[in-house]
């Protein structure tokens, strides 16, 4: 007879016990920390420098940044001031908690207040790979198109915060907020949003709060 082995769920519950390990270790340093998500291009290592730029004189910032291939987004964290380490997945497309446990080893925890990870462009695969950070937040940007979270519900569902990026190119890109706004409310009824953009600086403000105040009520 034919056995059928979960080697998906296995895999899935192996990560989330490394994942809750990373949370320990993170709390064990006081860290708060941030999973950034969203497709490829959307300005996560935008938002991350701009994050760097405008907190760093008040908070220890470093970031891990996910990609296939490359340094260049760690490379840019780095420039922006930030404690920075790349991985590379070789070819995942999402982090998963080894990953970041490997990085975390790379980095000094004692002196970081903020850690944003950058996952690897992709709507899909992050979700489903906890790695132990605190919150997660999804970039959404304009150019991608407001059907987003009808096709992706999964991503959508899942977060605590929600950027709504590149509001520079709504005079130019067919996006209906309202369509969109809609979807992201079935999904995630209530969940805490930022309209920005990273080139202009527009709406940068409120989600530098809402970073500020999360890094506060976590570190007590
Ligand atoms: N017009 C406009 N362009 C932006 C904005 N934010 C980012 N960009 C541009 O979008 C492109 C992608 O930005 P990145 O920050 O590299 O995006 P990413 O999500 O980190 O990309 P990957 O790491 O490759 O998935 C770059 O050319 C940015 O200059 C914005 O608010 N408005
Ligand atoms: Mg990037």
């Amino acid at each position: 007879m034919t056995q059928r082995v979960p080697v998906v769920e296995k895999i899935l519950s192996a990560n989330d016990r490394l994942a809750e390990e990373n949370r320990a270790r993170l709390g064990a340093h006081r860290v708060f920390s941030l999973n950034l998500m969203a497709s490829p291009g959307a300005g996560k290592t935008s938002l991350i420098e701009q994050t760097i730029k405008s907190l760093s004189n008040r908070l220890r910032l470093a970031v891990i940044d996910g990609d296939i291939a490359t340094s260049l987004d760690a490379d840019r964290a780095a420039a922006a001031g930030a404690a920075a380490v790349q991985v590379n997945t070789g070819g995942e497309c999402h982090l998963d908690a080894v990953m970041l446990q490997g990085a975390l080893q790379q980095l000094d925890l004692a002196s970081i207040d903020l850690l944003i990870v950058e996952n690897v462009g992709n709507l899909i695969c992050p979700a489903s790979f906890k790695l132990g950070t605190h919150k997660s937040v999804l970039i959404a940007s304009i150019p991608e198109g407001d059907d987003k979270p009808y096709k992706y519900p999964g991503m959508y569902q899942g977060v605590d915060a929600l950027v709504i990026n590149k509001i520079d190119l709504l005079p130019y890109v067919n996006f209906n907020m309202d369509f969109f706004r809609r979807g992201v409310e079935i999904l995630n009824p209530g969940v805490v949003s930022f309209p920005l953009s990273c080139r202009t600086g527009e709406g940068l403000e409120a989600w530098l709060n809402w970073i500020d105040q999360q890094t506060l009520i976590h570190r007590g």
